[in-house]
């Protein structure tokens, strides 16, 4: 397959001042009529992406073109015209019912009851039009939808209103025009039968915006929240940023059938049902949180990604990684932003480590795609997001704000790249920021190693820090970056130090960040009174793993004392897995097993933490992250292993310590989302799980009370994980009566499958095809898929990599099921196999023998083909 370069970037040769589309919808067809405004740039001919569509009448001012006055091949429609400008006018016809990939333009639903809508980002426009489908393409958009009024009542496009009407025969017609350009992957409409919740906005700068938030029928009463915290998101971003919103309505639907999150089409954002509904009946406290920073993030796009888009696709870190920075400031402010911190740093470690460690590793703007759907990943999304804040970090708030005001002012309206975006923030500041450009285009994660040396008799602390990044596929040396690395330095009294470096003549507070630049740097703190302990990378100054060698006793001080929730937190996360080590080599009662239960034990009954903090500080790393800490990965062993340490530190709390906490939490429950019931619901379901390894009956019955009466979908999902984790039998009623309760509430039930999903062990296979046999499941469904096939594959390390390969095997027949009809699903479906080289032999065999066999088949789509291709390698 075709492979596309960063270095062959060329500008357009054609650019589109103005586009104007018509629509005549239809579930079974629709039409297309297109007419570009073209002007040349370039000596060359017009060239026009366009896929499936089916071409009825092609005209050059004016004059209808046959066959032979144009090329129509692989994808692209080419024409040769004189002259600087044309107009080009197209007509299509497209089957929307048909399209089961979602890309494009596409039936969400029933074919009486459903609604037709588009998502074009990345290459989706091409699906709906002959068009130069690049995102360097910007035009001002008018659009006209026609359809059938009965069947399609509501008409919506980005943009601002221009008009709407009726037509004979039970038509009717809506006119959009959106003054900003922009590029055709920003492009949206939806038609079908929708209902809707409506507020007032005054923008900052005195705009009057109607927001509206669609959906259907029997999920418009559970929008409320998506639209609080749409509000929300436009005063923080006005607050923040001074960035106000720039049309007179924003529009926003809620879909099922979407292959990804959310999309930030211009004025008309649409969402996956998942990231936009959310009802205390039906949603967990972590699903609320996703909602707002969904809708945050869709939002704050308006600005960086339209307004400011990207030149090409492998600047997309540009509007994806600078945009979840924003929205994780912004979470950060809307709760706790320790926990925020946790809570993405997790994930970064949990989706983003693995990934760059293992075939599909990638910079963060990378320099060849073959597929550019493959490339919406954790490295481009949320390591993307760590590079925007060490920036932030350099320039300081105020520093950073002059930084962004100046990137939005300068290319607004423009397509920009990763250099125009550190030269603006640079240029602000009269600072080079062209170093961290070496971040962008080095994939894997550094390897920063710290060693410090206190010399008593000089009262010096030497830190000296080194950074090694691996090689990786086309990058076998790596060069050296610049590491910001917050630290403080704190006394055996958990104190944190007055810090200054050799040469300094005033020391600072105890806090302070050192820029490692180079592979090896050496930082001399003077006037330290006694040895330190160091607390490195504070709040996780850079997206690297840190190789220190402390002492159990120093990361349960760290643990003790650190007044950084986030590094509190990851001492812990350090010394579990030193107690991970001890356990798997068989000392079950070494010193940092002792000491990460009884630091653990202490802070449990310090009544200073919040309840939240605890549940995290009680969950060592998961069974995915420990991979690394095994030569081969036996999923079985690590799941014994970590349970073995877990059971350890419920019974150094005391069982009934755990129990009487449960209890008090119980008593004070509620359904309130305040964060002091959240927390407490964090905690109650920690709490459950432990109590579960060392009284699994005890934990049952515990479960089934909190089922019965669960005041909310957390207590209540929950338990009935707890249920069905800890012993079958005692699940199968409580699973019976929720898959009854919520019949029909498509959401609830991915949730219903998602919990069976992480069976642990040889079990969970036959559990996970005997629901594939339920009404309810169908592979035509993203949510459902991942929710079910997505959740064993990935979140059940034991199930999906059970010794046999059953799993492997029967998870390739899926793929190539699901290929058949959505290719960008079954391609995020199959990254489940990244990282079977690192399994133990025989699973590894197992594994590599499906890949082998997928990979080497011609008959899948790009998308699959592209994963494989990587993954087998
Ligand atoms: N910018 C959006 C990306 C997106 C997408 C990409 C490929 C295929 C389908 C898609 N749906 C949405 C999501 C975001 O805001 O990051
Ligand atoms: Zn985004």
């Amino acid at each position: 397959t075709a492979v596309i370069r960063l270095a062959d970037y060329r500008p357009p040769a054609w650019t589109v001042e103005h586009v104007d589309l018509a629509f005549d919808l239809g579930i079974d067809r629709s039409e297309v009529l297109a007419t570009l405004d073209l002007v040349r740039q370039a000596d060359e001919p017009i060239r026009l992406n366009g896929e499936g569509l089916e071409l009825l009448e092609l005209h050059v001012d004016g004059r209808r073109l046959v066959e032979g006055e144009y090329i129509l091949a692989n994808g692209v429609l080419e024409v040769g015209v004189e002259g600087d400008r044309c107009t080009l006018v197209t007509r299509v016809a497209l089957r929307p019912a048909e399209n089961t990939a979602f890309e494009g333009l596409y039936l969400s639903g029933s074919r009486d009851k459903g609604f037709l809508l588009t998502q074009c980002e990345a290459e989706g426009f091409r699906h709906i039009t002959y068009y130069p489908d690049r995102p360097d393409v910007l035009a001002k958009y008018t659009v006209t939808l026609r359809a059938d009024k009965a069947r399609f009542p509501v008409l919506l496009a980005g943009g601002n209103p221009d008009g709407a009407g009726d037509l004979p025969d039970g038509r009717h017609w809506a006119r959009f025009v959106d003054p900003h350009p922009k590029p055709s992957y920003l492009f949206a409409l939806v038609a079908g039968r929708l209902e809707r919740i409506s507020q007032d906005y005054t923008t900052a700068d005195g705009r009057k915006v109607d927001l509206h938030i669609w959906a259907e029928a029997d999920v418009i009463d559970r929008c409320d929240y998506a639209m609080d915290s749409l509000v929300r998101s436009m005063r923080w971003d006005e607050q923040a940023y001074g960035r106000n919103y720039d049309l007179d309505v924003f529009h926003v639907v809620a879909t099922h059938d979407f292959n990804m999150g959310a999309m930030e089409n211009k004025g008309l954002n649409i969402f996956n049902a998942k990231y936009l509904l959310a009802d205390p009946d039906s949603s967990t406290d972590d699903e609320y949180r996703h909602v707002e920073a969904v809708v945050a993030h869709e939002y704050f796009h308006n600005w960086s990604g339209n307004r400011v888009t990207c030149r090409d696709w492998f600047q997309l870190s540009l509007k994806e990684g600078l945009t979840v920075f924003r929205e994780q400031s912004f979470s950060a402010d809307m709760n706790s932003a320790p926990l925020k911190r946790i809570e993405d740093v997790a994930l970064l470690r949990r989706a983003q480590f693995p990934e760059d460690a293992g075939p599909l590793s990638h910079p963060v703007r990378p320099s060849q795609y073959s597929e550019i759907n493959n490339f919406y990943t954790a490295t481009v999304y949320e390591k993307g997001a760590e590079l925007v804040r060490m920036i932030a970090g350099h320039l300081g708030h105020d520093g950073f704000r002059k930084g962004m005001d100046l990137y939005f002012e300068r290319h607004d309206g423009e397509a920009a790249t990763i250099e125009d975006y550190l030269k603006a923030l640079g240029d602000a500041n009269g600072v080079d920021l062209s170093a961290y450009l070496a971040w962008y285009g080095q994939a894997g994660t550094p390897r920063l190693s710290a060693e410090g040396r206190y010399e008593a008799d000089k009262h010096r602390y030497r830190l000296l820090l080194r950074q090694r990044t691996p090689a990786s596929a086309g990058q076998p040396n790596k060069q050296a970056l610049p590491v910001p690395v917050r630290l403080s330095l704190f006394d055996a009294n958990g104190r944190a130090m007055p810090l200054r470096l050799e040469g300094e003549s005033a020391a600072d507070a105890g806090e302070r960040t050192v820029v490692l630049t180079q592979a090896e740097q050496a930082f001399v703190f003077e006037d330290i009174a006694s040895a330190p302990v160091a607390s490195l990378l504070r709040g996780f100054s850079a997206p690297v793993v840190l190789e220190c060698e402390y002492a159990p006793a120093e990361l349960a001080l760290l643990l003790r004392h650190d007044a950084d929730g986030f590094n509190r937190w990851d001492a812990g996360q350090q010394l579990a897995g030193l107690a991970y080590d001890e356990y798997r080599d068989g000392k079950p009662e070494g010193a940092a097993v002792v000491a990460w239960a009884s630091a653990l034990a202490g802070l449990f009954h310090d009544a200073s933490i919040d309840d939240a903090l605890l549940a995290e500080l009680l969950t060592p790393p998961g069974e995915i992250e420990l991979v690394e800490r095994q030569a081969e990965r036996d999923p079985e062993r690590i799941r014994a292993i970590r349970r073995g340490m877990l059971r350890a530190l419920a019974k150094a709390i005391g069982i009934d310590a755990l129990k009487a906490r449960y209890a008090a939490l119980r008593e004070a429950a509620s359904d309130g989302l305040d964060a002091a019931s959240q927390s407490r619901r964090q905690l109650k379901r920690r709490l459950l799980d432990l109590i579960a390894l060392v009284d699994a009956s005890g934990a049952v019955a515990l479960a089934g009370a909190q089922y019965s009466d669960a005041p909310s979908m957390t207590d209540r999902l929950a338990a009935l994980t707890t249920l069905a984790v800890t012993d079958a039998a005692a699940g199968e009623q409580p699973l019976a009566h929720f898959r009854q309760r919520y019949d029909g509430n498509a959401l609830a039930l991915d949730k219903w499958f998602a919990a069976q999903a992480q069976l642990p062990g040889d079990a969970a296979l036959a559990r996970v095809q005997a629901l594939e046999d339920d009404p309810a499941f169908t592979l035509k469904n993203p949510n459902r898929v991942q929710a079910l096939l997505g959740t064993f594959a990935r979140a059940n390390p034991t199930g999906f990599h059970r010794a046999d390969g059953a799993a492997y095997r029967w998870l390739g027949d899926r793929l190539v099921a699901i290929d058949a009809l959505n290719p960008q699903v079954a391609a995020r479906v199959a990254t489940a196999f990244n990282g079977w080289k690192r399994l133990e032999a025989t699973r590894r065999e197992a594994a590599h023998a499906v890949v082998a066999e997928l990979a080497a088949r011609k008959d899948l789509s790009r998308d699959l083909t592209d994963i494989l291709a990587r993954v087998a390698l």
